[in-house]
Formats: structure tokens, C-alpha cells, sequence
């Protein structure tokens, strides 16, 4: 769909904002109004139907469509059973903390017949970035894009696209992925896998009762396009391929980077990439498929299959007769396991870093932080006998802390000094014991738990290293980090040495993102300044991690100034 047209989908309300006592000519944006009805939908994928959780009806959601500079003003109105709540992924939240949706952490679910209006400004941000349900498994099918034009009279740093087209992959389950989750929580084991991945809901050809769900993207000879990527699915990293096409990358999680052409790309959920689709200069008496499918290097069972797309030309204008039977090219696509790809491909990615864009890398560090992610164990109840390694539960930890969810919001413990009982400021700085990492596991795999936060003055500038542990397996991790984009410095395999790796670390050019993924049996190191007061959510973007505790929170106090402070709450924050 073109930009004009994007526009036009939504009915975009303008009002003027008068802001008495700033004093400053700043050009100031629109304020954006959407409205969010959570309610039942049928859907039928694969030749079964089910009933299932969406926005207005649709799978997948609405499309959020903003310059950088406005306001947003989305009402969710909660019309189902299910306890809800939305998180704007990618969005800074600058000082609106409040706004950022993960439930028990900014704030207590909207609950059946409840409504809460998020609201936020988009700051310095653009390009692609989504939103999603951000309670239990219910992002499975509650998600959509978020697009973030340049201001008014601002162009991109490349061609002009003729059209822009969102692609959002997502994961499609035959089965109540709220079933699943609780199922695999019970017995401690895995959950079920996903039967389909889907392009914008659609399973595509390769999929049994699924053709006529197929994504197609008709384009024009000789015009480029603009695709803006988006890895919505639960519990998969994606490889992403068109037949003959090359694509270039413009821009990762709402960040411009330095373009470069690749066949083929890899999205972990959590990431969006924007991508330019140069097509054939003429009409080429062919179709193309584009397809995606898993990077997956754990140990646990995982849905293998293949999702597809066809890109389609029209004919020339001359011809008046439908051409059938075209040939189909197919992409190729790297083995499942392919972690050389993925360590090349993620290597290529560095910011613009132009004068209009620079790369604002931290060059000093005033905190250091080194964290272990990865699977561990938990015991099983007395009675019970568990489906998880040798008869445990499985479980999911960083620095050994399985975190326990409250069942009131942080934030909201935070902001009124009711932490006590609700969550312990002491999250572990570094592991408590040194293991090796990478190499045999230890023979305890049991993790402890609790509900703590890692307290930050405002401002502090922090580097972290994010280490994968072998225990259960080596497994590549996409770490999300809410309220903040983070530079990724460094990364390698191995135990991170702490003598020699920061000697290698990128600090003029790093990619700048909300999303990283921690390599397979390696380590990554990141750098952010802790400019944003309030309470940050950072999990692992498998949704399977996160249930089982791979998550931890960030409190970011308030600075001295009126603008470095947490504003109060909105009136009707959900209450629990
Ligand atoms: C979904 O289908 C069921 C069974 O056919 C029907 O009872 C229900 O009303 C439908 N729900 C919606 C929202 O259409
Ligand atoms: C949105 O937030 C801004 C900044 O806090 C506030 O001035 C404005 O009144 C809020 N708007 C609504 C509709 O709540
Ligand atoms: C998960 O899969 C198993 C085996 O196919 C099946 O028995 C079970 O009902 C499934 N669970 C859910 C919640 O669908
Ligand atoms: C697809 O359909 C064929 C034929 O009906 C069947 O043999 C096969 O098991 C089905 N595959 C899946 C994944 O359902
Ligand atoms: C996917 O997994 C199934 C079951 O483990 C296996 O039979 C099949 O060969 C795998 N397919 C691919 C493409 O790896
Ligand atoms: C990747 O998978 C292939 C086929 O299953 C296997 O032969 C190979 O050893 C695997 N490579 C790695 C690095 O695990
Ligand atoms: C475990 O089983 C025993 C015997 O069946 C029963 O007496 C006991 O109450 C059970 N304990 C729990 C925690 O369910
Ligand atoms: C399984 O548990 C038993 C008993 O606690 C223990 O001896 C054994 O080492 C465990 N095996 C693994 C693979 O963890
Ligand atoms: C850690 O384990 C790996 C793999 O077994 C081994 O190659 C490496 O030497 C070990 N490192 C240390 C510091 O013990
Ligand atoms: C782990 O278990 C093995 C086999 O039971 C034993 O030989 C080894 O000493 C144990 N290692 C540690 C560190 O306890
Ligand atoms: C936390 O760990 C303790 C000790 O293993 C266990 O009894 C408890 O059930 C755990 N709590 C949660 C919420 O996992
Ligand atoms: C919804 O959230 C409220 C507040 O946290 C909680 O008390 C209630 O049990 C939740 N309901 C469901 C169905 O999860
Ligand atoms: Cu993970």
C-alpha cells in the first residue's frame, strides 16, 4: 500500500497544541487518535476455524500510522474475558512510562469492560516498528505495525520507495495458544509448536487447505519498493528470501543503517527491518515466491515448516490477455541451523551514523553489568510427576533469577514507595557464581526466583554483556529491551572475556536497536544511556522464554530536571 493510501485507512483527527509557556517555535506534530476494540473473531487458517482474541475484528491488527513528532492517543477497550494489555514495541516512551503496556510491570491489566487510553509522543524515531499484546500468549494473535513517517518535508536517506508494504510474520496456532501456555506450564514441559507461520496471516501455498490464504505482493517493473518487516511470531527467529531478488537494508527497529544488499535476512521476533525491493526493469514472464522459515538452535522441538508469498508483476500495459502458467521461482534458504549466516548477516548491520543521523554511542561507562541468559530448571510440585528434563519443570533465568510476575505493577509500586512485598531492588549485577559458561553444564540446573529490579540513577551510562549459557543447551535468545534502543557494541562465542573483547568493540558505528539476539553459545555487549525514568521491562522475545522467567525489569529513577521525571499516572490506569 502507497503512503498516500496508508493515511487514508485511518481517519486521522488533528489538534492544535498550544504549548503555553515553552515559549520555543518547535514544530510540533499531530495528535493521532486510534481506537482499540478487543474482541472475539473467527478465523479460519489450515481448513480450521477458531475463535480468537483481536482488535476491531481484524487478524492481524490495525495499522498504526504516525510522523515523528506526534502524539498518540489509542482507547482499548476490552470487550473479552481475557485480562489485556498493549505494548507499543520499539516506542522510547520518553518520561511515558505509563504508556508502555507490559502487564505487571507499567501497569495492572485492563480487565473485561475496562478501557485505557495509552498516550504517547513518538521522539526521534523513524521507520517500523509494531505493537502487540503484552500478557500471556495472547500476542499470538494480537499484534499489528506501527509506521513512523519522517516529518513533514523530511525524505529518507535513500530513493523514494514508489510503494511501501508492510510484512509481518506471525506464527498461527490450530489449537488456543492461552491452552498451550497453561498446558505447558502444568506439566513443566514444552508447549505445543505452531502449525503454520503466516506473511500478514496468510499460511501461503505450502500449506495443506492454505493457497487461497496466500500473501501476494503485484508489483510494477522497474520501481522500488519499500518492505517494511516485521517478526511478529511467538517463539521463531525467521530466515527471509525472495526468488531473484535482491533487497536492501535501510533500517532496523526504527533506526536508519547503512544500506547493504543481501538475498537473504534474518529477523528475530521482536525485530522489524525496513528492506528496498528493487523490482525487474522488465516484465519477466515469471512469478516469484518469497518465503521464510526458523533459525532455531535450541534443543527443543520447534514448527519447521515454511511460510510463502508470491510476488507478482503486472503484465505490460499492452497486453490485454492473462498470462498463466509462469514459471515460479523458489528462494533458497539457509539450513535451520545455520549460526555462520547469522553471524555474518548480523555483522553487516551499522548505523548510518550521518550528520543528520548520528550514532550517539555512549563512550563512557559508568556501570557494568553482565548477565547469563538461558534455560535452567525448576522443581516439580510434590504429587505431580513433570514432563521437563529428568522429571523437572523447565524454567528460564538471568543471572540464575527466574523472575516471578507480581500482581501489582512495579511502576505502580515504584511511583507510590509501595515496593515492599512487591519486588526487591537488589537484581544480581553479575552471576554469584562464575561457571563455564559455554562449555559442560553444571550438574545443578535448578534456578532460583524472585521478583527483583536493577535500580539506575538517571542518566548512568551502561554497558552490558549478555552471556548464553550452555544449561539444557546452547540457544540464540532475542533480548528485548523496552524504553530504550541499545547499541550493540560487540559480540562472540564462547565465554566473554572481559580482558580482551572490549578491545574489539565497535564504538563508531554500531547498529543501534530495541532487540538483539544473543548468539547461540556466545556472548553480546550493549550500551545505553539510562535517560528515560521509570520501570523497563527487558525478556527474551521467545514468547516460551519469557513464561518460563527469562525476563527482568530496569528501574530508571528520576533526574533532578522537570523533564527527567515520571509523570503521573493517567486517571484511568487500570487498577489491580
Ligand atoms: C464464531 O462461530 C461460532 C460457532 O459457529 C458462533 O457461535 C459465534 O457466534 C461466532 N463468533 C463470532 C464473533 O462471529
Ligand atoms: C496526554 O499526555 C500529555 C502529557 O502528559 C498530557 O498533557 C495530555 O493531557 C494527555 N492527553 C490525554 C487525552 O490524556
Ligand atoms: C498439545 O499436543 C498434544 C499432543 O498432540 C495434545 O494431546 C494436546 O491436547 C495439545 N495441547 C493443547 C493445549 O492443544
Ligand atoms: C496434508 O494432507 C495430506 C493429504 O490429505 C496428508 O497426508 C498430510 O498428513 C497433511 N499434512 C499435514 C501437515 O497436515
Ligand atoms: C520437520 O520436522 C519433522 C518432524 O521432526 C521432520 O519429519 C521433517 O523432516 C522436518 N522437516 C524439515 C524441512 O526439516
Ligand atoms: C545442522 O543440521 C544438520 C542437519 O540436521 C546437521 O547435520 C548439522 O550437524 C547441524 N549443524 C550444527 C552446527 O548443529
Ligand atoms: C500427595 O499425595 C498424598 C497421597 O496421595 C496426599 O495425601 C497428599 O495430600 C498429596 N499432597 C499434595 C500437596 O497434593
Ligand atoms: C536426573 O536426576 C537424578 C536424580 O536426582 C540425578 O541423579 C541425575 O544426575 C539427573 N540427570 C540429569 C541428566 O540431570
Ligand atoms: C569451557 O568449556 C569449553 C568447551 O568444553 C572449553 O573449550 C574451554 O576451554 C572451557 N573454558 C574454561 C575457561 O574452562
Ligand atoms: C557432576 O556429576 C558427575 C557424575 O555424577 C560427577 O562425576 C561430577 O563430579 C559432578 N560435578 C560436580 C561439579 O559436582
Ligand atoms: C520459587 O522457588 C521456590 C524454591 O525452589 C519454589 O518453592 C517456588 O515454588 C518458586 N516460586 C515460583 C513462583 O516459581
Ligand atoms: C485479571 O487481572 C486481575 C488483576 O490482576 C486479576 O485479579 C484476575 O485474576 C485476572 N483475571 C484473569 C481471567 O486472568
Ligand atoms: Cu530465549
Amino acid at each position: 500500500m502507497a503512503t498516500k493510501s496508508l493515511g487514508v485507512v485511518f481517519s486521522l483527527m488533528t489538534t492544535f497544541c498550544l504549548l503555553l509557556g515553552l515559549g520555543q517555535a518547535k514544530e510540533t506534530g499531530k495528535t493521532r487518535h486510534y481506537r482499540f476494540d478487543i474482541k472475539l473473531q473467527n478465523v479460519t487458517r489450515l481448513c480450521h476455524t477458531k475463535s480468537m482474541v483481536t482488535v476491531n475484528g481484524q487478524f492481524p491488527g490495525p495499522r498504526i500510522v504516525a510522523r515523528e513528532g506526534d502524539r498518540l492517543l489509542i482507547k482499548v477497550v476490552n470487550h473479552v474475558q481475557n485480562n489485556i494489555s498493549i505494548h507499543w514495541h520499539g516506542i522510547r516512551q520518553l518520561q511515558s512510562g505509563w504508556a508502555d503496556g507490559p502487564a505487571y510491570i507499567t501497569q495492572c491489566p485492563i480487565q473485561t469492560g475496562q478501557s485505557y487510553v495509552y498516550n504517547f509522543t513518538v521522539v526521534g524515531q523513524r521507520g517500523t516498528l509494531f505493537w502487540h499484546a503484552h500478557i500471556s500468549w495472547l500476542r499470538a494473535t494480537v499484534y499489528g505495525p506501527i509506521i513512523i513517517l519522517p516529518k513533514n518535508n523530511v525524505a529518507y536517506p535513500f530513493t523514494k520507495p514508489y510503494k511501501e508494504v508492510p510484512i509481518i510474520f506471525g506464527e498461527w496456532f490450530n489449537a488456543d495458544t492461552e491452552a498451550i501456555i497453561n498446558q505447558a506450564l502444568q506439566t513443566g514441559g514444552g508447549p505445543n509448536v505452531s502449525d503454520a507461520y503466516t506473511i500478514n496471516g496468510l499460511p501461503g501455498p505450502l500449506y495443506n487447505c492454505s493457497s487461497k490464504d496466500t500473501f501476494k505482493l503485484r508489483v510494477k517493473p522497474g520501481k522500488t519498493y519499500l518492505l517494511r518487516l516485521i517478526n511478529a511470531a511467538l517463539n521463531d527467529e525467521l530466515f527471509f528470501s525472495i526468488a531473484n531478488h535482491s533487497l536492501t537494508v535501510v533500517e532496523a527497529d526504527a533506526v536508519y543503517v547503512k544500506p547493504f544488499e543481501t538475498q537473504t535476512l534474518l529477523i528475530t521476533p521482536g525485530q522489524t527491518t525496513n528492506v528496498v525491493l528493487k523490482t525487474k526493469p522488465f516484465f519477466p514472464n515469471a512469478a516469484f515466491m518469497m518465503s521464510a522459515r526458523p533459525y532455531a538452535t535450541g534443543l527443543g522441538t520447534f514448527d519447521n515448516s515454511t511460510v510463502a508469498g508470491i510476488l507478482d508483476y503486472e503484465l505490460p500495459s499492452e497486453s490485454k490477455s492473462t498470462i498463466h502458467n509462469l514459471p515460479l521461482f523458489k528462494p533458497s534458504l539457509p539450513a535451520l541451523n545455520d549460526t555462520t549466516f547469522a553471524t555474518r548477516f548480523t555483522a553487516r548491520l551499522r548505523s548510518l551514523g550521518s550528520e543528520q543521523y548520528p550514532a550517539n554511542v555512549p563512550q563512557r561507562v559508568d556501570k557494568r553489568f553482565f548477565f547469563t541468559v538461558g534455560l535452567g530448571t525448576s522443581p516439580c510440585d510434590q504429587n505431580q510427576t513433570c514432563q521437563g528434563p529428568n522429571g523437572t519443570k523447565f524454567s528460564a533465568s538471568i543471572n540464575n533469577v527466574s523472575f516471578v510476575q507480581p500482581t501489582t505493577s512495579l511502576l505502580q509500586a515504584h511511583f507510590l514507595g509501595r515496593s515492599n512485598g512487591v519486588y526487591s531492588p537488589y537484581f544480581p549485577t553479575n552471576p554469584i557464581h562464575w561457571f563455564n559458561y559455554t562449555g559442560t553444564p553444571p550438574n545443578n540446573t535448578m534456578v532460583s526466583n524472585g521478583t527483583k529490579v536493577l535500580v539506575l540513577p538517571f542518566n548512568t551510562s551502561v554497558e552490558l554483556v549478555m552471556q548464553d549459557t550452555s544449561i539444557l543447551g546452547a540457544e540464540s535468545h532475542p533480548l528485548h529491551l523496552h524504553g530504550f534502543n541499545f547499541f550493540i557494541v560487540g559480540q562472540g562465542f564462547g565465554n566473554f572475556d572481559p580482558k580482551n573483547d572490549p578491545k574489539n568493540f565497535n564504538l563508531v558505528d554500531p547498529v543501534e536497536r530495541n532487540t538483539v539476539g544473543v548468539p547461540s553459545g556466545g556472548w553480546v555487549a550493549v550500551r545505553f544511556l539510562a535517560d528515560n525514568p521509570g520501570v523497563w521491562f527487558m525478556h527474551c522475545h521467545l514468547e516460551v522464554h519469557t513464561s518460563w522467567g527469562l525476563k527482568m525489569a530496569w528501574l530508571v529513577l528520576d533526574g533532578k530536571l522537570p523533564n527527567q521525571k515520571l509523570l503521573l499516572p493517567p486517571a484511568d490506569l487500570p487498577k489491580c
